[in-house]
């Protein structure tokens, strides 16, 4: 890890997360939420917070410090960093309970929409010195029934052998380890890019600092994060994780299945390889 001068600072990869959730889709108001529906949520998360504050003896010095936090936390514009890696793995796990085909997992905050559409056979765009260990993933999409899925989109996007995500971090250039591989007509897909190291929640912003005034670890284990979609069908958001890796039992953001899991072998080029197929159900 060289977590030294040109480190992400939580306050941009908070903001970048931020400026990037602001022009997605998934906005404010679309939820079409009944009154008596927010009643019932709301209430149900303020019931949450008054038990904390009761049975705990919160003090007035804990509340107010606890105010100046999440004003720092809007102001450093980590929201998106903060819900996804507490909260969005509940949300993913009540979604999960309608589906069928391969499991899914949080998104997280670093996604980013249209980015290069790859052949079936692909190699992520990367720089010419990228360091980390080669990694080819192959497989193969699939309908429930076993049909192969013709064109399916397998959007990638996964952190640097550093552990930071183009768009997100200074000084990667756009689109590095991310693409939009297109199956060929048997649903077939092989994807080549470099193994990426494990994550590490911002330190100096006000996510990272409350995680260790609570005395915990900031890491998620090493991941691809993977967005399947096929015409007719259901998009998978899911992510690969490897085993023996670290932080794998102890993920900060709960979002390892052990379906997710995968064992890459090192072949005789030093490239590691591993098959995984993706089974979409119909939408
Ligand atoms: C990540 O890379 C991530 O995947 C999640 C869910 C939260 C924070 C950073
Ligand atoms: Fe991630």
């Amino acid at each position: 890890m060289s977590i030294t001068q040109d480190s992400p600072t939580a306050a941009r990869s908070g903001a970048s997360a931020s400026e990037s959730f602001k022009a997605s889709k998934e906005r404010r108001g679309a939820a079409d939420t009944s009154p008596e529906r927010v009643s019932t949520i709301v209430s149900a998360v303020l019931k949450g917070v008054h038990a904390a504050i009761s049975d705990h003896d919160v003090t007035y010095p804990e509340f107010q410090a606890a105010k100046a936090w999440l004003m720092e936390v809007g102001e450093t514009g980590e929201w998106p960093l903060f819900m996804d890696v507490f909260v969005e793995h509940v949300v993913e796990e009540v979604a999960s309970r309608q589906q069928h085909g391969t499991k899914g997992t949080i998104e997280g905050p670093y996604y980013l929409p249209n980015q290069v559409r790859l052949p079936s056979t692909a190699v992520l765009p990367h720089r010419d010195d990228e360091a980390g260990t080669p990694l080819t993933l192959s497989g193969q999409v699939r309908d429930l029934d076993g049909t192969p899925l013709a064109g399916a989109e397998i959007d990638t996007w996964h952190a640097d052998s550093d552990g930071f995500y183009s768009g997100f971090a200074p000084g990667l250039p756009d689109g590095n380890l991310r693409g939009v591989v297109v199956a060929g007509d048997d649903g077939q897909f092989s994807i080549s890019t470099v193994q990426p190291a494990p994550y590490q929640i911002p330190t100096d912003g006000p996510t990272g600092k409350m995680i260790e005034a609570a005395g915990w670890h900031p890491w998620r284990p090493a991941h691809l994060h993977i967005m399947v979609r096929a015409a007719g069908h259901r998009t998978i958001t899911t992510q690969l994780y490897f085993a023996g890796g670290d932080w794998l039992d102890s993920d900060v953001a709960e979002a390892v299945k052990p379906e997710l899991v995968l064992e890459p072998k090192v072949d005789e080029t030093g490239i590691a390889r591993v098959t995984y197929d993706f089974e979409l159900e119909q939408a």
